[in-house]
């Protein structure tokens, strides 16, 4: 627990409300305010403040998995102090992922920016993958020019580590030349966010998790708030129009988790509620109390 102590600022407000045991707890939530790499609109250093807070207020049972997110132990961690080094900021976001796996726990991080992801998953030694809901692929090489590590290059970064082969994309519509001819080349299974629209979700979700199934045993699942539509979550770094809706988001990721699929952890980022007046911070909080009360359900309860 030394780790957590000493990286970890506990914050007066909890998650949800929840001022729960931390021995007994089976989630454990914590902030990685990472704003350094933003290109367009920076301020997702105040998502896991307003996040919390947007949990605190919105009702907590999930119809989905007939469970109240209330019931399950979540304990808020609180904020990583950030470092003015990347690589030391993602060196300890890992090292408190190890730690709370180790702890035979589940985490669960509110970014913070994008970049924060390759710190959640670098420490962890299995056959891992990543399930991006995203808006972009950040699959570029460089961003900007001469820049390796930032938000625009962090699944490139998850890819070159992990295999490409191990990352998979939904609500994909604002892509580059370079990306577009880098996924093509590597086969990269990533699904747009027309297709979404346009076809049956289980259909579609199906083609990853054909990917998954027997070949990759643990998952981690990243969800970039910008894969909703800005009508949805304008509170955003780097908004892009024609995307999916929360119940959209919410139906795939029910298929995922209850596909056997093993999540091992999962992050929300980039929400900037200086953009907009708190909605986007309430779809993440949303977001984050659905998926945990449908990976309990599965995981936990099922088990
Ligand atoms: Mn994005």
């Amino acid at each position: 627990m030394k780790l957590l102590k000493f990286y970890l600022n506990k914050s007066k407000m909890h998650f949800g409300g929840f001022d729960q045991d931390l021995n007994k707890s089976k989630f454990i939530i914590f902030g990685a305010p990472l704003d350094s790499t933003s290109t367009f609109r920076p301020g997702s250093r105040f998502a896991p403040m307003a996040i919390r807070e947007a949990a605190s207020n919105i009702e907590t049972f999930s119809f989905r998995a007939g469970i109240d997110a209330e019931e399950i132990m979540i304990y808020d961690a609180g904020d990583l102090t950030i470092n003015e080094n990347l690589e030391k900021t993602l060196e300890k976001i890992g090292e408190i992922v190890e730690k709370i796996t180790k702890m035979n726990k589940m985490p669960i991080i509110i970014g913070g920016e994008h970049t924060i992801t390759y710190g959640a998953i670098k420490n962890i030694s299995s056959n891992i993958g990543v399930i991006s809901f995203d808006a972009h692929l950040d699959l570029r090489d460089e961003y900007p020019l001469g820049i390796k590590w930032s938000h625009a290059t962090v699944m490139r970064r998850i890819s070159e580590k992990i295999g490409e082969d191990k990352v998979f994309f939904i609500g994909t519509r604002a892509i580059c030349r370079e990306e577009y001819e880098y996924a093509k080349q590597k086969k990269i299974t990533y699904i747009t966010s027309k297709e979404i629209m346009e076809n049956n979700t289980d259909n579609i979700v199906n083609r990853i998790i054909r990917k998954v199934t027997n070949r990759i045993e643990n998952i981690w699942i990243t969800i970039d708030i910008d894969v909703l539509d800005p009508a949805y979550a304008p509170g955003v770094g780097n908004p892009e129009p024609e995307g999916i809706t929360t119940k959209q988001l919410l139906d795939i990721m029910e298929k995922i988790i209850k596909n056997n699929i093993n999540v091992i952890g999962f992050d929300v980022v980039e929400v900037t509620p200086i953009f907009d007046r708190g909605v986007t911070a309430i779809q993440a909080a949303k977001i984050i109390l659905e998926t945990t009360c449908l990976i309990y359900k599965t995981r936990f309860l099922n088990a």
